[in-house]
């Protein structure tokens, strides 16, 4: 059966953001994608590339994994884990930083970003963090990995990793295609509309996290960031508050650019942005609802054993069959 992999931090709060851009993205595709098996998980590894509170972790961990559910991945279709309950990951990394050059590793833009941001005790682990990333994805032999648009370049690196090992030692991964979402690829920040909305921005008011209470949704949604021209256009490149908004609209709704402006022409903000409170509201609203049911139950635990056991069987089987073909440790037999 062929596959399809994909995975998220359990750093921050998840936000609309990657919810429009990733999640949602996860939920259509195991409806319209019958034929492909899925494995979703949590990326536990990489959030601990830099340092994060023992209890802290824990409860993202499970929060998350709770949100994918509420979020309506179905896990009937899904294999949902959690990155480090699968020893593989860790062994398959090793393996193929010894496939990676440094060269390859510095021209990570993420990296650059994030290493010039923090300063000191930038940790071996920040650096080589597409490596992991390149083994969660080939031992599973996924044909698609859906990711927002700033992951693209990491997926170029999985990719050519691939095709390197390929060459050296007999086909042994299947070259991943990125899936990446035509709109509501990106959804940008409220306070700052020109960045990308992020779970580890520092202002509380530059996303809504989908826990997020309704007065709490309205409020930030009031005070997005817009311009003094007042009316309600789509135009990324000169308005790109309005138009984050428009997106952040159209992706819920479905309605049109074109129909969102018409419905809107006329009117000032004010209209637009109480609407827009609303349909963020409802959207998030049943979501919350089957979270409170989940996060403690025994059948979020379930789940988990059951996407362990099957992510298990895949990657413990592709790293030992990659151990062989490098001639590590003896002959299998
Ligand atoms: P951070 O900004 O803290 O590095 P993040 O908010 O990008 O984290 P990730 O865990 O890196 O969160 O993202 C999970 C997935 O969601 C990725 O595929 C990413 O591309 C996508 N995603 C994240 N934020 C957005 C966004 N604002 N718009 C669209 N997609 C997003
Ligand atoms: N690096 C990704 C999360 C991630 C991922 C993956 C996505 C880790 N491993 C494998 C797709 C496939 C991120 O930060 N969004």
């Amino acid at each position: 059966m062929k596959r399809i992999l994909s995975g998220i931090q359990p750093t921050g709060s998840l936000n609309i953001g990657t919810y429009l851009g990733s999640v949602k993205n996860f939920v259509k595709l195991q409806s319209q994608m019958p034929d492909y098996e899925f494995f979703i998980f949590i990326a536990d590894l990489h959030a601990i590339t830099v340092y994060k509170d023992k209890q802290e972790l824990r409860g993202k961990i499970r929060e998350l994994a709770a949100l994918y559910v509420a979020c309506g991945l179905d896990p009937t279709r899904v294999n949902l884990f959690i990155q480090s309950e699968v020893p593989a990951h860790s062994q398959m990394a090793y393996l193929l930083q010894c496939n990676s050059y440094i060269g390859e590793l510095e021209r990570m833009t993420q990296y650059k970003d994030k290493s010039r941001k923090q300063e000191t005790g930038v940790t071996v682990g920040l650096f080589t963090y597409p490596t992991l990333m390149a083994a969660d994805i080939l031992l599973y032999d996924p044909e698609f990995v859906p990711v927002g648009k700033d992951q693209k370049q990491h997926l170029e690196l999985a990719r050519d990793i691939a095709i390197r090992v390929n060459n050296k030692y007999n086909d042994i991964f299947t070259v991943p295609k990125p899936l990446i979402a035509e709109i509501g690829a990106k959804i940008n920040s409220l306070n700052d509309p020109t960045a990308k909305m992020s779970k580890s921005d520092n202002n509380e008011k530059s996303r809504i996290n989908l826990l997020d209470p309704e007065n709490t949704i309205k409020k930030k949604i009031r005070s997005a960031v817009t311009d003094s021209l007042g009316t309600v256009k789509y135009n990324p490149e000169e308005r790109p508050g309005v138009s984050n908004l428009m997106t952040i609209y159209h992706v819920i709704t479905n309605i049109s650019f074109e129909d969102i402006e018409k419905k809107y022409e006329g009117m000032g903000y004010k209209e637009f942005k109480e609407d827009l409170g609303e349909i963020v509201y409802q959207e998030l609203k049943p979501i919350q609802e089957r979270f409170n049911d989940l996060i403690n139950s025994k059948e979020l635990d379930t789940i988990l054993d059951n996407g362990r056991e099957r992510a298990n069987q895949v990657a413990f089987k592709k790293v030992m069959k990659f151990n062989d073909r490098i001639g590590l440790g003896r002959k299998r037999k």
